[in-house]
């Protein structure tokens, strides 16, 4: 059931157990209900909708309080009732008249071999918008850009070895076409749902100018990605101690000689954990880097043989 927005302000006040974002975010989600709720545009291109997918399943708060409350979303190709011409030509509407004052969530990679046409997301009479295009166009009108997952962050699996679209970052795209729209990068294949409701809230209550201020050297708030993975991995203790384990089920043991790339990966994944908070990638497998700029190609192969 769905809460009542009186619910949801108490909610992010404390007062309701339970929230899922860390504290620090509880005034800031309650300041951006008493605000207008901004609006946002959520656009696909080149990836595998994990992004969609996985900011569905937020916990807590529930994905339609975020979605109906928090923001005004007015295109998103997952999960919006309207489709083909006339929802494409409700975004650009959506985006002329709020120039300036919207953001623009950006899922996937931009691919710019033959003339961007590997990913077209629209037509409208008889015009089909490539991906390129239309995030160059609302790029350049929004007040901010998310990139959301390591696809639209940094290029990630499309942008990878072997690619032949010639896929780039959202931001390398604005920096090779001159688009000044700050960027915000919230990657992750796919990105925890906190980080990406955390990053957008942080955005809209606190301004883009403190946003840009959290950002670490490759793009991404340092709430969610400021800490190394192995420096707060409960396995630690085995790795300083030189004990391995030779599986992924066995327990007592570090996961570096099974392939982990915890080492060079910075995220709160140990202590946020996924699913709720039930567990996360290192528990039965290894971290594979996803969050990093270097995904997939520098952290290959995942997995090392024990
Ligand atoms: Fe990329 Fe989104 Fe990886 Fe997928 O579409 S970040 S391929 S999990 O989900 O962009
Ligand atoms: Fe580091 Fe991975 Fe070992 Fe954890 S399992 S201590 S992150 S190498
Ligand atoms: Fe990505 Fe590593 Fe976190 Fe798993 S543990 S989600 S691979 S950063």
């Amino acid at each position: 059931m769905s809460l009542s927005r009186r619910d949801f302000v108490k909610l992010c006040t404390g007062t309701v157990a339970g929230f899922g974002i860390s504290q620090m975010y509880n005034p800031a989600v309650l300041h951006a209900l008493e605000k207008a709720a901004p609006n946002v545009l959520w656009l696909q291109g080149q990836g595998c909708t994990g992004c969609s997918v996985s900011i569905l399943n937020s916990v807590n708060p529930k994905i339609a309080d975020v979605l109906l409350k928090v923001i005004n979303l007015g295109y998103q190709p997952t999960i919006m009732a309207g489709e083909g011409e006339v929802a494409f030509k409700h975004l650009y509407k959506v985006a002329k008249e709020k120039k300036g004052q919207f953001i623009l969530l950006v899922e996937g990679a931009v691919p710019l071999a033959e003339a961007g046409r590997y990913c077209v997301i629209g037509e409208v009479e008889g015009h089909e918008y490539t991906m390129a295009e239309t995030t160059a166009e609302l790029g350049s009108m929004a007040a901010a850009v998310v990139s959301l997952g390591t696809c639209a962050a940094y290029g990630g699996i499309p942008a990878s070895k072997g690619s032949v679209t010639g896929a780039m970052s959202v931001k390398g795209f604005f920096d090779k076409y001159g688009i000044k729209t700050p960027v915000v990068n919230v990657p992750g294949c796919p990105p925890h749902p906190d980080w990406m409701i955390g990053s957008l809230v942080f955005a809209i209550e606190n301004g883009l100018e403190a946003t840009v201020k959290v950002l670490d050297s490759v793009g991404r708030p340092t709430p969610f990605y400021g800490k190394n993975i192995h420096d707060n991995c409960p396995y630690l203790k085995y790795f300083d101690a030189g004990t391995m384990s030779p599986t992924f089920t066995k327990k007592d043991g570090c996961r570096y000689d099974l392939g982990c790339k915890g080492p060079s990966t910075n995220s709160d994944c140990p202590t946020r954990k996924w699913n709720g908070g039930v567990n996360w990638c290192v528990e039965n497998s290894v971290c594979i880097g996803c969050v990093e700029p270097d995904f997939p190609d520098g952290k290959s192969p995942f997995y090392v043989a024990g």
